[in-house]
């Protein structure tokens, strides 16, 4: 049976790491980058966030590509080679695999390590397609090796993580994505705005998995940079921040508390907070200006019913 290829790019070294976290600990607004929201337990937490009731995005996404793939295989097809961008299972972009006549299936995470497994049933089943895991830290700078392929590429980022990046951020990721589609394309899940009343509860579910994975970052942190948090002191806040169109993640402090490292400590007031994560809500027109300005063009739109969410293609050439 072929293997699938597995190449993993240099990732940041334990004393910069812990030297970014702590920085962002000791800022007025205490802030830690979402990414690190995602250890092995983190990353089975947002595995069960998906199953919500209350989460609507993956399976409004996923209800998209079922009714549409026909559509976008016309837009798209033939894909010589399609990057999957925070591929983790691979399970999106294997319902693309046959629907894109895909030649080449290039599935990048943060550890090439978490694609293993995932690769290499997907190569069992479809042997024909030339397989690379990359393991590559990405939300940083999005260089792919000349491994990924010479030619034009489809890139495939859906889930709405685009969300998770400020808008300044987004644009800047989408200038490098562009520059990686050799004059492809790009496929896109976008979250759009829409009422607090249905955002909230996505982020903030009644079962609390999703203050669980809010909560675990801590414990994250508490290995990676050597504090010593209790997560015992600490809550889950989210909430619609309409004015910035996003919703955003905090940690509060349930009673005054003071977080010690080698070398520092910070006193954290009742009520104080970190701001783990920020999930911004598009609207539709906002991102196709987004993505314009990017130097995408000829963009399409597949949205579900209700307008909650949309994906999108755009061509680099
Ligand atoms: C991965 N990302 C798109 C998710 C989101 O909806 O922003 C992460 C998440 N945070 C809380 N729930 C899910």
């Amino acid at each position: 049976m072929k293997a699938p290829r597995l190449l993993q790019i240099a990732r940041d070294d334990p004393a910069a790491i812990r030297a970014e976290l702590l920085a962002g600990l000791v800022l007025p607004v205490a802030t830690v980058s979402p990414k690190y929201l995602y250890d092995a337990l983190g990353s089975r937490l947002f595995s069960a966030i998906t199953e919500l009731p209350e989460y609507y995005p993956t399976r409004t996404e996923a209800g998209i590509f079922a009714r549409h793939i026909a559509d976008m295989a016309k837009a798209l097809a033939p894909v010589g080679t399609l990057v999957d961008l925070g591929a983790g299972n691979c399970e999106k972009a294997a319902r693309l695999l046959a629907p894109l006549r895909v030649r080449r299936y290039v599935a990048v995470d943060i550890s090439s390590d978490y694609l293993r497994q995932s690769l290499e049933l997907l190569q069992w089943q479809h042997p024909a397609i030339d397989m690379l895991g990359i393991g590559l830290d990405f939300s940083r700078s999005l260089r792919l090796p000349a491994e990924a392929g010479e030619g034009s590429r489809t890139l495939f980022y859906p889930g709405s993580s685009i969300g998770n990046f400020t808008p300044p951020d987004a644009l800047a990721f989408l200038r490098q994505a562009r520059a990686e589609c050799h004059g492809g394309a790009l496929l896109i899940g976008v979250d759009l705005v829409k009422p607090a009343a249905i955002l909230e509860p996505a982020y903030d579910d009644p079962l609390g998995v999703t203050a669980a994975f809010n909560r675990n970052m801590l414990l994250h942190l508490n290995r990676l940079a050597g504090t010593d948090f209790d997560i015992g002191d600490w809550r889950h806040v989210a909430f619609f921040n309409a004015a910035a169109s996003r919703i955003e993640m905090h940690l509060e402090a349930l009673r005054e508390t003071t977080v010690r490292w080698d070398g520092g400590a910070r006193v954290f007031a009742a009520g104080e907070r970190v701001h783990t994560e920020n999930s911004c809500k598009w609207r539709v027109g906002d991102f196709a200006d987004l993505l314009q300005q990017a130097g995408f063009s000829r963009l399409r739109r597949w949205t579900d019913d209700q307008g909650w969410f949309a994906v999108y293609a755009g061509w680099a050439e």
